[in-house]
């Protein structure tokens, strides 16, 4: 008998032709949870913990599976008795654990920690409705709650819990543990903290709740909406509770591996993803100090135990909290805080690089550039902006800190996972050592020329844009036309990502097809995107695009060329169908905005290619793959932050100018839009574009038209573009994070 068998045998008393597709997935989880857990060591001497206030782990099943060597058993076994594999996937909810990149880097970091046998945990929050699902009406966003803890789940709860004190407030934690399984590996743990006076009934309308009754809202939601004071000290309550646990758990695991805490640096290192988690720096200290140790002491040991990993350079993402927050929420950290600054300042005299700043408010990033051991960025054009620009008088003072650390991703489970037909070629082709070594694609290049296997490539790329057409069909109700060529962007809803620009090539393209201009084949854009509640221009731009969708469709003289789709509630699960989907993939953030960009690696190691702008790790990608098998536009990183020093931009000068971009935002506001639309949002953007456009989009319009124009006429020499498809999977090995993880490991954590 197979495992699945077994266990369904053990559990249900029968085989699984006689229990429901839930059964099977709850046999499943268990036999899963079981192999996992065999995998589990601890060994080495220094552990890892990688802080986060996001994991954005995607569903589980599939993944946990391949990483166990099961799927393909599992898959037989459940063909004999009628099912699939997709079927059964269907029933596990997504976690939202995650806003987008920043969490999602997170998980393929855990996925490639344990695929490396590193010792290293991540640690974070057990978030009850994670971020928010996302429903369109009225061809507007609106956020409901998105439970995914149900009765079966990812979920074991440990027997672990501290204390946890805030001014005036005391909680009880309770450890979570997910089991991350390795490819072939060992398995790592993601710890999750939670409390159990969580109260799910608190939330009322949407997602709306009282936002100060801490002990029943504290692990609610990821990031509720911090438009108002109350929503931004939850988020200090939910950082600290995140840390204090983590500081607690770090001592403990040490203490108990046999560290005396001097010696902590040579046990523990800590990654502190980004500020969130900023605040485990004074709260070891403090712990460290109640232990005994003095303070001057604790300074070190933690200044030797933390790096910290940077993913923007926009200055309204850098967390500044006000010190009367923390002086709410967590007072017993202000003295520390202020003996940190007071040493920053007595050193250097330069409020540039002070943590606490004239206007009594905390600069996280400070406090870990002073009091941890590394800066790292996320590619290597936003690590040199970080050297040269916007850190540079931190770089100036500890040149040593710095270093690049390019992202990666998993291709277990953005290629072996989303894509087995391809997985399947790949193997037959080169073998599966890639499955292991990355770089082994490059052996991929040596069918560059080879029209059979180009045919191939193609039919596989074919094969799954049918299924994401019937996907569609079913799950959302959008017909698209898979002979079509699909032009997908898919991330955050952000102004500098340039959505908009988008939204504006398709009303230009909207206009050349009423006027007879036509495309040799239908062109379908393709978009998915949450929007931050609070962020009313990046829900505006949502509204024209769903207003773009139904004008189209409605139209039978411009539908026919021309299809605009908006997936509903964007998630990992939709990025696994749509990603092994695309032709074309849109990478045009403004230079130097984007610090990385993760989506980018994924669709290359698809075999879609990139429109998109030299910005993140674009710029790398466009070194591996050459000129021809990337389209790059637009004004350069330099450019734009020299036009952000004159503050010479006007965008209405380029409205006049141009009467393409003048007719476009014009339709902001037409009668066609207003039809269908709100007159409120449609005018608010319209004004935007026309006054301010702060993500310079007008300037990189013409040639971002031009280059797609480009793009689409490439297209239709297949073979050329198959070979295009061909070396940019060829050249991906570099983005896996199995490397981003090893080169972690070499540069900053040194685990044995
Ligand atoms: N990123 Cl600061 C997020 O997803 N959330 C955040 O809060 C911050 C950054 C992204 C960033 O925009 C992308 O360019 C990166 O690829 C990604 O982090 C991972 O580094």
């Amino acid at each position: 008998m197979d495992a699945l068998e077994i266990k369904v045998k053990d559990t249900f008393g029968t085989d699984p032709g006689h229990v429901t597709n839930e059964q099977i997935y709850v046999a499943l989880l268990e036999l899963v949870k079981e192999e996992a857990e065999k995998k589990v060591t601890t060994e080495g001497k220094k552990k890892l913990y990688y802080i986060s206030a996001e994991f954005l782990i995607g569903k589980l099943l599939s993944n946990n599976l391949i990483n166990l060597g099961l799927y393909d058993e599992v898959e037989a076994c459940l063909q004999k008795y009628g099912k699939t594999m997709a079927e059964i996937e269907t029933i596990e909810p997504e976690p939202s654990l995650g806003n987008g990149g920043l969490g999602r880097l997170a998980a393929c970091f855990l996925d490639s920690i344990a695929t490396l046998g590193l010792n290293g945990d991540g640690v974070g929050l057990n978030y009850h409705f994670g971020l928010f699902k996302q429903v369109f009406e009225n061809n507007l966003q609106q956020e409901t709650p998105n439970p995914w803890i149900e009765n079966k789940n990812w979920l074991t709860k440990t027997k672990r819990t501290y204390d946890i004190e805030f001014g005036g407030l005391t909680l009880t934690s309770c450890m979570y543990d997910i089991d991350v399984v390795g490819y072939m590996g060992r398995t790592t743990k993601l710890h999750l903290f939670d409390i159990d006076s969580v109260d799910e009934s608190l939330v009322k309308e949407g997602i709306d709740f009282d936002k100060t009754d801490i002990a029943k809202n504290l692990t609610l939601f990821l990031y509720p909406d911090d438009s108002d004071e109350d929503g931004r000290i939850l988020r200090v309550y939910q950082q600290y509770f995140m840390v204090s646990n983590a500081a607690h758990l770090i001592l403990d695991e040490a203490l108990e591996r046999g560290s005396n805490l001097h010696d902590l640096a040579d046990y523990a290192t800590i990654q502190i993803n980004d500020t969130h988690p900023s605040m485990v720096i004074p709260e070891l200290i403090r712990l460290l100090m109640q232990k005994g140790i003095r303070m001057e002491e604790a300074i070190e040991i933690v200044t030797k135990t933390c790096a910290y990993t940077n993913h923007t350079i926009l200055a309204e993402a850098l967390e500044k909290w006000p010190i009367h927050y923390l002086q709410k929420a967590v007072p017993q950290l202000l003295p520390i805080i202020y003996e940190l600054n007071n040493k920053v300042n007595d050193t250097f005299h330069d409020p540039s690089v002070a943590i606490i700043d004239a206007e009594d408010r905390v600069h996280m990033a400070h406090m870990d550039i002073h009091y941890g051991y590394s800066v790292n960025g996320v590619a290597y054009l936003h690590t040199e902006i970080l050297k040269n620009s916007e850190l540079n008088n931190f770089y100036k003072i500890y040149p040593e800190k710095f270093n690049n650390k390019t992202n990666g991703i998993t291709f277990r489970r953005w290629l072996l996972h989303c894509n087995h037909p391809l997985a399947d070629l790949l193997t037959e082709l080169i073998g599966d050592g890639y499955k292991k070594d990355a770089t082994e694609l490059e052996k991929l290049s040596a069918y560059a020329d080879d029209t059979a296997v180009l045919e191939k490539l193609l039919a596989v790329k074919q094969g799954k844009k049918e299924e994401l057409a019937s996907y569609l069909k079913q799950t959302q109700n959008i017909a698209i036309n898979p002979d079509s060529v699909f032009d997908i962007q898919i991330k955050r809803l952000h102004e500098y990502k340039r959505q908009q620009m988008n939204a504006l090539y398709v009303i230009d393209k909207y206009f050349e097809i009423k006027e007879g201009k036509l495309p040799k084949r239908p062109i379908t854009v393709i978009f998915g995107a949450k929007a931050a509640p609070a962020y009313v221009i990046a829900k505006d731009i949502i509204h024209v695009i769903l207003c773009l969708q139904e004008i189209i469709a409605n139209d039978p003289e411009v539908s026919p060329y021309l299809s605009v789709v908006m997936v509903e509630n964007y998630n990992v699960t939709l990025a696994e169908k749509l990603i092994p989907a695309a032709d074309i993939h849109e990478q045009i953030s403004l230079a130097s905005k984007e610090a990385s960009g993760t989506s980018n690696m994924k669709f290359m190691l698809n075999g879609a290619i990139a429109i998109g702008t030299e910005d993140g790790a674009n710029v790398e990608m466009h070194e591996f793959v050459g000129d021809n098998n990337i389209y790059i536009f637009g004004e350069s990183s330099d450019e734009v932050i020299a036009h952000y020093e004159k503050a010479d931009y006007v965008s209405r000068d380029y409205y006049e100018k141009d009467p393409a971009i003048k007719r476009a935002i014009d339709f902001l506001i037409s009668d066609t839009m207003l039809a269908v639309g709100q007159k409120e949002n449609l005018e608010r953007l319209y004004h935007e574009l026309l006054n301010k456009d702060w993500f310079m989009t007008l300037p990189d319009f013409e040639d971002y038209k031009a280059t797609k124009e480009r793009i689409y006429a490439d297209y239709e020499d297949r073979m050329t573009w198959a070979k295009k498809m061909l070396i940019n999977i060829s050249k991906a090995g570099f983005f896996s994070s199995d490397r981003t993880i090893a080169q972690y490991n070499e540069d900053i954590w040194h685990l044995s």
